[in-house]
């Protein structure tokens, strides 16, 4: 009687070790969602984006910087979204964007022509 005690005691200690395990990851997946992931600069240039890829992950929260070192006024545009920066020439704008969903995105100048004259790119997002 004795040894069935402290064999049930071992696995209902088992069960809440698991079950704080669960517990415990659920929690740091929360907190990677509360922090930004800064992407560095992209170059917006007539008429190109440098870099023209992004490493992306759905529910994460992104912040890059956009440098028009071009003589046009442009812009990082998502296409789908409203996510979307207007840079004017010679100026330095932050944007923060955050995808719910994995896939493929396209991202565009929205100004008119530009696209057309190769400012765009896809990138996946995982
Ligand atoms: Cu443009």
């Amino acid at each position: 009687m004795k040894k069935l005690s402290l064999l049930l005691g071992l696995v209902l200690a088992g069960a809440v070790v698991l079950a704080g395990c669960g517990g415990k990851s659920g929690g740091d997946a929360g907190g990677n969602g509360g922090e930004v992931v800064d992407l560095g600069t992209i170059e917006l240039k007539d008429y190109e984006f440098v870099p023209n890829n992004l490493d992306l992950k759905a529910g994460v929260t992104y912040k890059v910087t956009l440098k028009n070192t071009g003589t046009q006024v442009h812009d990082f545009t998502i296409e789908g979204t409203n996510i979307s920066k207007v840079v004017q020439p010679g100026a330095t704008e932050t944007l923060e964007f955050k995808l719910d969903k994995p896939g493929t995105i396209n991202v565009v100048c929205a100004q008119p022509g530009h696209k057309d004259l190769g400012m765009h790119f896809t990138t996946e997002v995982k």
